[in-house]
């Protein structure tokens, strides 16, 4: 049994399993909304959907967000969903991949060119079969984009120590990457020598020197405070990165189709504001590092742009991707 269908598998028997279990308890009459995810509560997701999301379905629903995974590891929360103990969570392209292979076509760097991109590509119909295998097989029902922004290079080494300009510089950096398949072939595409290792754990690997380095958009890197433990930016810009909000099926087909429509709207609304916040964090936080004695600088992109994309082309990734789904991304961008 391959580990798609294993996973697959287990989903399956863990969704059985929700719809024999009890229902959400109802504190009163709302439906219990309860978010998982491994953002902290000031993460721009986290502030979004609280300010916008939870107060536009407050007549029928309760906002119930857990941060840090608290409630759920890193990349558990999709099996939570199945099990029915969570409603909400922020699905990666790079978690919906180990079980259905061609979501990995938004997990290849390089592929989507910026926030307008990933909210064309999320609306346009080439999505639709994408978003109908989610629901089919895992029982989640994908609600909006969420754009978490351009993932560069954040190096504990010093520019004078490690210099990197082109792939090659990274060979043999001990580069953290999210714990997923399609994340550490993306830690090996850019040159390195990637560690699985969940995101809770980053700051203290990268304090004690476990890890070289690690790869996340501006506005994470700070948010975390990597930058107090580590000494360089290196502005690959190699994924403009993307979660899913995602709501569990169940939950949702328990929603009249007024409720359907309001709480998607606020997802959608909600994903706008975070958006808007990210890139306004994006332009000003290259100064803030400096600031911070980072030394922040751009390599040869073309080099790793060309790398990544080759690294892709002749993968096992490249072959589940539906034909012409990449040109008509491609022609979707600027
Ligand atoms: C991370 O673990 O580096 C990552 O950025 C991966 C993203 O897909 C997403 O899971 C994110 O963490 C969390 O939401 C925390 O920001």
């Amino acid at each position: 049994m391959t580990k798609i269908t294993r996973r697959i598998a287990m989903l399956a028997l863990s969704a059985a399993f929700a719809f024999t279990g009890t229902a959400v308890s109802f504190a009163d009459d709302k439906i219990k909304l309860r978010m998982s995810y491994s953002g902290s509560k000031t993460d721009q997701r986290s502030v979004a959907f609280e300010e916008v999301f939870a107060p536009a379905v407050a007549d029928f629903a309760e906002y119930k967000p857990s941060y840090n995974s608290s409630l759920f590891d890193q990349g558990t929360e999709l099996e939570a969903m199945a099990r029915g103990n969570l409603e909400l969570t922020f699905a990666s392209a790079q978690e919906l991949a180990q079980y259905i292979p061609e979501f990995s076509i938004f997990t290849a760097g390089y592929v989507h060119q910026n926030a307008d991109h990933q909210l064309a590509v999320f609306a346009a119909p080439l999505m639709d079969d994408f978003k109908k295998k989610v629901e089919e097989t895992l029982k989640v029902k994908l609600l909006s984009v969420i754009y978490l922004g351009r993932r560069q290079l954040n190096l504990r080494p010093s520019k004078d120590e490690l210099m990197v300009k082109t792939p090659a510089d990274l060979k043999g950096v001990n580069l953290r990457m999210p714990g997923t398949d399609s994340w550490q072939f993306l830690g090996k595409a850019l040159g390195a020598s990637p560690t699985p290792m969940a995101f809770a754990e980053v700051y203290t690997g990268l304090q004690s020197g476990a890890i070289d380095g690690q790869d996340n958009p501006l506005p994470t890197t700070v948010d975390k405070k990597f930058y107090e433990v580590t000494k360089q930016i290196v502005l690959t810009s190699h994924l403009v990165d993307l979660n899913y909000a995602a709501i569990s099926l169940k939950t949702w087909n328990a929603l009249s189709a007024d409720q359907q429509k309001t709480l998607e709207k606020a997802a959608t609304d909600a994903a706008a504001l975070g958006r808007k916040n990210q890139l306004a964090q994006e332009g000003e936080l290259v100064d803030f590092l400096k600031k911070q004695g980072l030394e922040v600088y751009e390599p040869d992109v073309a080099a790793f742009r060309n790398a990544v994309q080759a690294a892709y082309k002749d993968s096992d990734f490249a072959k589940s991707w539906p034909e012409g789904v990449l040109d008509k991304i491609n022609a979707l961008g600027k």
